[in-house]
């Protein structure tokens, strides 16, 4: 049983509740399950994009330069509190050149270690830049609840809505202090050309809230197996063509055992009914970290080129 198990299940009953409460699938209530444990509802077009990552791709690797991951403390008029994030700076980084900067974004159970605790991202990262296959970049994993008390919620007020409004007050917390905070430490890069917006689960639907609402100042934009808080297509991409226009990537993907698929598969329609250039990405994983570990490793090496 992965550590997601609980999570996605609790989330399955609730966006099960909702649709019930809209009237929508009350006469099956067989339909939260089918939509859980076993693969969701596939459309034609619901298939891999890439092939399973190599063995080993997220270990570390022995011989291989590391890059470091450091925590980063920053002040938010948002919260009225220093915030951390952590923030991996790529082997061999130097002061002179300035690097381009992906914002990777956690679940709603998670914090701003998840990214290198559970999916080690670092790990992915060096392997991918030692080989070539990714550019050298500065990552910075956030702590994407926008509250004076930003640890993670125990598990039975997990879905309360002052602990998901935090998630939305981050956009604000990210745009007006993150962002500023590391672009005056780091060597990063203030141009939108290399700057990337992503998550997993409740981040996945921050990166595209965030991502696509702020054309301005993210050209890559992914949502790995995004939750419920992603805001709906139509709002999400009011303007196709300044879509098309301003993004340089715009990555979905989901695991055929998630739960939450309809959340992408949403997106997905819409981008395609629209014409919106997209990655769409349906691997056979379930909400876990081997679907968030194997989109980054294919997002990580699309990106800043
Ligand atoms: C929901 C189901 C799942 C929801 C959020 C989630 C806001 C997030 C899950 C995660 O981040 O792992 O209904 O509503």
């Amino acid at each position: 049983m992965t550590r997601k198990f609980a999570d996605t299940f609790a989330a399955a009953l609730l966006t099960f509740a909702a649709a019930t409460a809209q009237g929508q699938g009350a006469a099956n209530p067989e339909q939260p399950k089918a939509g859980f444990g076993g693969p969701a509802a596939l459309a034609a077009d619901d298939v891999r994009a890439f092939p399973e990552p190599p063995a080993g791709f997220a270990d570390v690797q022995p011989g291989i330069a590391q890059g470091r991951v450091e925590e980063f403390a920053y002040h938010s008029d948002v919260t009225g509190t220093q915030r951390r994030a952590m923030v991996y700076l790529p082997a061999g980084h130097v002061a002179e050149r300035r690097y381009p900067v992906l914002y990777l974004l956690h679940g709603l159970g998670g914090n701003h270690h998840e990214w290198t605790g559970y999916v080690r991202a670092q790990n992915i990262l060096d392997q991918l830049i030692a080989e070539g296959r990714a550019v050298p970049m500065i990552v910075v994993m956030p702590n994407g609840r926008a509250l004076p008390d930003d640890r993670p919620w125990p598990a039975d007020r997990k879905f309360a809505p002052e602990h998901v409004a935090g998630f939305a007050r981050f956009e604000r917390d990210l745009l007006d202090h993150l962002i500023p905070a590391i672009e005056a430490r780091y060597p990063a890069s203030g141009d939108r050309r290399q700057r990337a917006i992503a998550g997993l689960s409740m981040g996945g639907g921050q990166a595209l809230n965030f991502g696509l609402g702020h054309l301005d100042q993210f050209a890559w934009v992914a949502g790995f197996s995004s939750a419920p808080n992603t805001r709906r297509p139509a709002e999400l991409v009011p303007d196709a063509d300044a879509a098309r226009r301003q993004l340089a990537l715009l990555y979905l993907s989901c695991g055929s055992q998630d739960g939450l698929i309809n959340v992408s598969q949403g997106l997905h329609r819409h981008l395609k009914q629209q014409a919106v250039p997209h990655v769409w990405n349906v691997d056979g994983h379930g909400h876990d970290r081997d679907s968030w570990a194997g989109n980054l490793y294919h997002f990580a090496q699309q990106i800043f080129r």
